[in-house]
C-alpha cells in the first residue's frame, strides 16, 4: 500500500498522513506518535522561542527514528532563530503556515531539508512551485486556526491543476472518506489538525478537548478578519467581545491584544470561555478520544471500504 506514493516515496513515510503543525498542541509527544504509527508528525513551532523549539526537536530525535517535520509559523516573532535552530538540527521537512516563505527556501535545498509550504491560494502556490519546494499543502478555510477564504474543495483541485509538484490536501479531513476525496481531486496526500487534537496523546487540556468533542456543524466561527488574520475558533465568549470590538471599529491594536494568548489560554490553561479553542469545522464529526496509532490505521484500514462504495455508486 502506498508503494507508488510521490508523498511517502519523498518524505521515506508510510502513509501520506501529515499531522497538522499546530501552535501549544503540536508537541514532542504527538509529533513521535504520529510518526510512530507511520504518518508524518510536525513540531508546531508557534510563537515557541528557539531553545524551547530546539528542545522538542531534541525530544522527538530521541524517542523515535522515523521521519518527522516542524511547522513554521511565519508570523512568529522569533521566525528567523526558529529557522536557524531547524537548519542547524537538520529537521528532515520543513512545513511552514500564514505568509510567503519564498526568501528561505535556498537555506533549506542546500541541505536537503524538504519544504513544503501551506497555500490557501492558486496565486501562491504558484509563485512557490517556481522556487523548488518539494510539495504544497492546500489548506481550505474549513480548517482550524489562521485560514484563508476558499474551501478544500474547490481550493485542492485548482492548486493541483495549477503546479507540477505533489499537492498535500488539508482542512476538513478526519477519517477515511475525507482522505478519499482528498484524492479524488488530485491530491497525493492529506494534513489532519483536528483529529489529532482530540488523541490520547495530545496535551491540549480536557477543557479543550470536551469542548471539541461536543462541538456540532456550526459550532466554529472565523473573527479578526478585521486585523487581516483571520483566525476559525469555536465560538464562546472570546468571539463575542471580538465581534463587539469589530462593529464597534475597534482599532486593530486592540482586537489584536484581545487575541494574544488566547491560544495558550485555552489549550493549556483549560480557560475555553475567554480563550482561543481554535479547531476546524470537522469538529463536529469527532465524537471520541483515541491513540493517534487507531485513528491513523482506523483511516487506512477503512480506504478500500470508502473506495468500494464509490465503485458502486459509480457503476
Ligand atoms: O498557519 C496556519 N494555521 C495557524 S497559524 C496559527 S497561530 C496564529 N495565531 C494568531 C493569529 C494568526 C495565527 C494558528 N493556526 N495554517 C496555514 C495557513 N497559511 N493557512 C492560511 C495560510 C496562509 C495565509 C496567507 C498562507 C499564506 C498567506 O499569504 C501569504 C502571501 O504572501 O500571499
Amino acid at each position: 500500500m502506498f508503494e507508488n506514493n510521490p508523498i511517502c516515496k519523498l518524505l521515506n513515510i508510510k502513509y501520506p498522513i501529515f499531522q497538522g503543525g499546530m501552535a501549544w498542541l503540536g508537541t514532542a509527544e504527538l509529533a513521535t506518535a504520529v510518526s510512530n504509527a507511520g504518518g508524518l508528525g510536525i513540531i508546531g513551532a508557534g510563537h515557541m522561542p528557539p531553545d524551547l523549539l530546539r528542545a522538542e526537536i531534541q525530544k522527538v530525535k530521541q524517542w523515535t527514528d522515523k521521519p518527522f517535520g516542524v511547522n513554521i509559523m511565519l508570523m512568529s516573532p522569533f521566525v528567523k532563530e526558529v529557522i536557524q535552530v531547524v537548519l542547524d538540527e537538520r529537521v528532515p521537512v520543513v512545513t511552514t503556515g500564514a505568509g510567503n516563505p519564498g526568501e528561505y527556501i535556498p537555506a533549506f535545498k542546500e541541505i536537503g531539508t524538504k519544504v513544503i509550504p501551506v497555500v490557501a491560494s492558486v496565486a501562491l502556490a504558484k509563485r512557490l512551485a517556481r522556487t523548488g519546494v518539494d510539495a504544497l499543502i492546500a489548506e481550505g478555510t474549513e480548517s482550524g486556526g489562521h485560514v484563508g477564504e476558499i474551501t478544500t474543495m474547490t481550493l485542492v483541485p485548482q492548486v493541483v491543476d495549477a503546479v507540477d509538484i505533489p499537492v498535500i490536501a488539508a482542512g476538513g479531513i478526519a477519517d477515511a472518506r475525507g482522505m478519499m476525496a482528498a484524492f479524488a481531486l488530485g491530491a497525493q496526500g492529506v494534513q489532519m489538525g483536528s483529529r489529532f487534537v482530540v488523541s490520547s496523546e495530545c496535551i491540549a487540556h480536557e477543557n479543550y478537548k470536551k469542548l471539541v468533542l461536543r462541538a456540532k456543524d456550526r459550532s466554529t466561527v472565523v473573527t479578526g478578519r478585521s486585523t487581516g488574520h483571520p483566525v476559525r475558533v469555536i465560538a464562546n465568549k472570546l468571539t463575542r467581545k471580538f465581534d463587539e470590538l469589530e462593529k464597534a471599529n475597534a482599532p486593530v491594536e486592540e482586537i489584536e491584544k484581545l487575541g494574544a494568548g488566547g491560544l495558550n489560554l485555552a489549550a493549556r490553561k483549560g480557560d475555553v470561555e475567554m480563550g482561543s479553542v481554535m479547531i476546524g469545522q470537522i469538529a463536529g464529526m469527532l465524537n471520541e478520544i483515541k491513540p493517534v496509532q487507531e485513528i491513523i490505521d482506523d483511516i487506512v484500514n477503512n480506504l478500500a471500504k470508502v473506495m468500494e462504495s464509490t465503485q458502486n455508486i459509480c457503476k
